[in-house]
């Protein structure tokens, strides 16, 4: 920080700021992490300074030897944690990864079947808002209104109906595991493709904590720096056959420049997810947010789908009679961190929304495990029933605070 403090101090004080808010917090959000001080390094080396259009061994521009060696090996950890054929990690984020994906292989008004962003999808999976709703004929499938679960016969039904020329699986806010080998079959019984977007799930993935999509898939896009812990960034697999096209959509397709000292800290990040150490991290993640799930019903949450089998939580705050966003603003101010998000069904609209998602990767990195899960199961069960009583909230904040202390973030 020395040289941003004497070159931009405003810039400096508003880092500083957000480091005291991230070691003082409870993060909870369930795509947010904490990268290790090695991804940071790498992130903010000289490799930002080189131009490295193109793929190794066929960069436009002089000067590449080194950065084209960062890439490969990134490429190929990738393929080995994943058992992937082959490895695009120059996206910048996973709405370019998926936007390369569908632009290699479908034409605009081509029919699209993915799960609805209000049941826990994701924009890029055909919101009307984004580029995907807006360049294809998006159909959509979601979760049992009963069960609050991904019901397969269903999702046949209407793929056997609408014949979609893909079909994407993967979700922002799906507490359950997917099952890949039935979203294959159903894709193979129309002819369509199969993509998943791993981004929420690929470090669980990675420590074999959930069910490898890649045997299923042609596709499979993800993002870094999720449960993975790596850099903000993304990636693609795919099988050999596809590789020329996707490559060649990524760039010159839709991008330009790759950032080099991302593909560096993401060549870090697939390194740390193949040690035994990650493995033993994903474990914990899952437990933990079993944890907290029962930590929450047993004080009288109710929890979309009933539970988890991941690092996601979804609840359902509405026997609290408070909404999503008067609960994320309640717990902000007593130091937890958690994220307003729809409930299937939900009644109230996405700015306002029903429920709060919940996730356990950041508070694991920082080591935090059972007994501080049961806690925090209470912290928020107390900080929701006493939100007018200044007292209680105050007890609440010491106790954040508390165990933030107890487990301290990489200084730095
Ligand atoms: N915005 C991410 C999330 O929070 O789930 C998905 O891209």
């Amino acid at each position: 920080m020395e040289f941003i403090k004497r070159v931009d101090p405003e810039i400096a004080a508003l880092i500083m700021s957000e480091d005291k808010r991230q070691k003082e917090h409870l993060e909870l959000i369930p795509s947010e992490n904490f990268t290790s001080p090695a991804i940071l390094e790498a992130q903010g080396s000289i490799l930002t300074n080189k131009y490295a259009e193109g793929y190794p061994g066929r960069k436009y521009y002089g000067g590449c030897e080194y950065v084209e060696k960062i890439e490969e090996i990134a490429a190929k950890r990738a393929c080995e944690l994943f058992k992937a054929e082959h490895a695009n990690v120059q996206p910048h984020c996973g709405t370019q990864a998926n936007m390369a994906v569908y632009f290699a292989f479908l034409k605009p008004g081509d029919k699209l079947m993915a799960m609805n962003l209000s049941h826990g999808g994701h924009l890029s999976h055909g919101s009307p808002v984004n580029f995907s709703g807006i360049f294809y004929e998006v159909i959509h499938y979601g979760v049992d209104k009963e069960t609050e679960t991904l019901n397969y016969e269903e999702i046949y039904s209407i793929a056997e109906k609408e014949k979609p020329k893909l079909i994407v699986a993967g979700a922002s806010a799906y507490p359950r595991i997917i099952d890949f080998k039935k979203f294959k079959e159903i894709a193979d019984s129309i002819g369509a493709y199969l993509m998943v977007d791993m981004a929420h799930i690929a470090g669980l993935v990675a420590g074999d904590v959930h069910p490898n999509p890649v045997p299923f898939s042609d596709f499979v896009t993800s993002t870094t720096h999720k449960t993975l812990r790596g850099p903000r960034g993304a990636f693609i697999l795919c099988k050999d056959e596809y590789s020329s096209q996707i490559d060649k959509m990524v760039f010159p397709g839709i991008q330009g420049g790759p950032l080099m000292h991302v593909i560096a800290a993401k060549a870090i990040c697939f390194l740390e997810a193949s040690r035994p150490e990650f493995k033993n991290y994903s474990q914990k993640v899952v437990e933990n947010a079993k944890t907290l799930a029962n930590s929450l019903k047993e004080r009288g949450f109710r929890l979309v789908s009933g539970g988890t089998d991941n690092h996601l939580i979804l609840v359902d705050l509405r026997n609290f009679d408070i909404t999503g966003k008067e609960a994320e603003k309640l717990l902000e101010s007593v130091g937890i961190t958690v994220n307003k998000n729809m409930i299937p069904y939900d009644p109230k609209p996405p700015l306002i929304t029903s429920g709060i998602r919940l996730g356990t990767p950041a508070l694991t990195t920082r080591g935090m495990g059972k007994e501080e899960m049961e806690e925090i199961g209470d912290l928020i069960y107390r900080t929701i029933k006493n939100r007018d009583n200044e007292k209680e909230l105050s007890i609440v904040k010491s106790r954040v605070k508390e165990l933030c202390k107890r487990f301290p973030l990489f200084a730095w």
